[in-house]
């Protein structure tokens, strides 16, 4: 025998089943629209959880950070004389920047980076595709040395009234020399395979500039004191590498944990080429 709070339950649960099941009442274009109302909100579920992956991802991977100091009383910047182009290039002293050693003894520059880690990029960082830029603004290249992941495009700038001339000393990417006049404000370039590519122009012989193909997202260019930071790493055991237009590459091995920051020091000197500690 049914009692009556049971026949109560069985009568709702019919209702509802009515309700969403077809029936005789029932079109099929209502539950056509049902199931779209369903997949929409599945849709917007599976959205907003993808919005909030990188929180999560934040917490898979691992940080580096350190300072890349040289060994050894730093070299005095030279003078640049200008010879061509004085009114324009000419109207501040300039010095070479192929070794920019700041306070402590931090070198600018220098490209740190993980060639071994895995080229795909993780949740929440950016893909290869967006641009980045360097100008050409009194007859020298900012930034001098110019970091970005290989598939990006670089947008050359002649911020100058005068002519540069785009020169690329390459070998597996596409060699460039392209004169960019003072009316032609961007060149667009894209760089296909990973490698360190000298930048110089033909009508400025003091010009000279990088651009550091990585082969994945993991990299940093040191600051004015040395310091850098790579963020988003996948956790693993790596060759943590630098390098820097002067004295050359060095690398040492890192093990980078979930959810921690592991400190790496680099410690260069002129005679060696790159010889240091861990800390
Ligand atoms: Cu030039």
């Amino acid at each position: 025998m049914v009692r009556p709070k049971e026949h109560a339950r069985i009568f709702v649960r019919s209702q509802v089943l009515r309700r969403w099941l077809p029936g005789p009442s029932q079109s099929w274009r209502k539950i056509i629209a049902r199931g779209g109302i369903a997949l929409l909100a599945l849709l917007s579920l599976r959205g907003y959880v993808l919005r909030n992956l990188p929180a999560a991802s934040a917490q898979q991977t691992g940080s580096i950070v350190g300072v890349v100091t040289l060994e050894g009383e730093p070299p005095k910047p030279q003078r640049i004389e200008i010879t061509t182009d004085i009114a324009t290039c000419g109207s501040a002293p300039k010095y070479e920047e192929d070794l920019l050693v700041g306070p402590n003894h931090g070198i600018a520059n220098a490209v740190v980076s993980i060639p071994d880690a895995p080229s795909a990029a993780p949740v929440g960082q950016a893909a290869p595709g967006k641009e980045v830029q360097m100008d050409q603004r009194g007859c020298r290249y900012e930034p001098h040395v110019l970091a970005f992941q290989v598939g990006t495009t670089v947008e050359v700038i002649n911020s100058d009234g005068t002519l540069h001339n785009v020169h690329t000393h390459s070998k597996l990417n596409r060699p460039l020399n392209l004169a960019q006049p003072s009316f032609k404000k961007v060149l667009r370039v894209k760089l296909d395979h990973p490698e360190i590519v000298h930048v110089t122009c033909d009508q400025h012989n003091w010009m000279s500039g990088w651009w550091f193909v990585a082969p994945n997202p993991y990299y940093a260019v040191s600051d004015r004191a040395g310091h850098f930071k790579i963020s988003g790493v996948p956790p693993g055991k790596y060759q943590l590498q630098v390098w820097q237009e002067v004295l050359g590459t060095i690398s040492k091995p890192v093990t980078v944990e979930a959810g921690r920051t592991t400190s790496v020091n680099f410690v260069v000197n002129l005679a060696s080429r790159g010889s240091g500690e861990r800390e």
